[in-house]
């Protein structure tokens, strides 16, 4: 019996963008008026722990004022019909994926509703700003720190991702600029496998000549056709 189609989706900023959450590097981007180094770093945590917690702070605050979009109920509803393996890898922080309804999904670069103590070890579920406050398990400050990976720290799942991408029949990158490692090459990963690859995005990238198929336009507009063609053919 042929082997049921594999899925894997990695998506990125852009599928967010819809919900009004900026992406990293379009204008007006999230890293505007900062350097990345400046605000996602451990030195820059090290250096300025109260820039880099005022930054994630704002961008927690922000969550809870936004909504998933089309694009994220697409992709939900795609997984509830999908008879084959299947995995969503998120590069992204927010919970817009969740919200709409994701269950396997694996928040490579972590969550910006987590938090974590960098004395202690204590990790968990937070909702609320992290400047100022002690770590409730032990009692420390300031030693709380956003639960996501910043550059130079090891991404979350890699095993599992190269499990999944091993087998995948079918990858998608949705909304990402496929500047940043080791995301970015998951498409070659999936290739490899022998994987159709399908990157979905509002513009060709510098990644795009590495997709054998391609769909332009808002992630909201395209990601909904997409799921649609895909859910009519099973
Ligand atoms: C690591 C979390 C070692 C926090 C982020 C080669 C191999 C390995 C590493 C490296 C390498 N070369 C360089 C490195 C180091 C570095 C790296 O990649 N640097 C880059 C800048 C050159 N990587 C690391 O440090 C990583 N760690 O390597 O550890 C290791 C590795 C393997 C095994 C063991 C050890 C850690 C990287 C994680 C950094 N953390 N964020 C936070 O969010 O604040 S990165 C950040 O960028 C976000 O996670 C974000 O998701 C990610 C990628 O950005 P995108 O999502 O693509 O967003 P962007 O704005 O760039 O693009 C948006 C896209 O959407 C655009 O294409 C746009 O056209 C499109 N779009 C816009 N609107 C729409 C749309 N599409 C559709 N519809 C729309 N409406």
């Amino acid at each position: 019996m042929a082997d049921r189609p594999a899925l894997v989706i990695l998506t990125g900023a852009g599928i967010s963008a819809e919900s009004g959450l900026p992406t990293f590097r379009g204008a007006g981007g999230l890293w505007e008026g900062h350097r990345v180094e400046e605000v996602a770093t451990p030195g820059a945590f090290a250096r300025d722990p109260e820039l880099v917690l005022r930054f994630y702070d704002a961008r927690r605050r922000a969550l809870s004022t936004v909504e998933p979009n089309p694009a994220h109920h697409a992709l939900a509803r795609l997984e509830a019909v999908w008879d084959g393996p299947f995995l969503l890898v998120t590069q992204n922080v927010d919970d817009l994926h969740e919200r709409a309804g994701s269950k396997r999904l694996l928040h490579v670069h972590g969550e910006l509703l987590r938090a974590r103590c960098t004395i202690c070890g204590w990790a968990d579920r937070w909702t609320g700003d992290l400047l100022g406050v002690a770590c409730p398990s032990c009692g420390r400050r300031p030693a709380l720190r956003p639960d996501v990976v910043w550059f130079e720290e090891v991404p979350i799942g890699l095993e599992r991702i190269e499990a999944a991408l091993a087998r995948c029949t079918l990858f998608a990158a949705i909304g990402t600029s496929g500047q940043v490692w080791p995301a970015a090459g998951f498409v070659d990963r999936a290739r490899r496998a022998g994987a159709h690859t399908v990157e979905l995005n509002l513009e060709p990238t510098d990644a795009s000549d590495r997709f054998h198929e391609h769909r332009f336009g808002p992630a909201s507009r395209v990601v909904a056709a997409w799921v649609e063609e895909l859910t009519a053919r099973r």
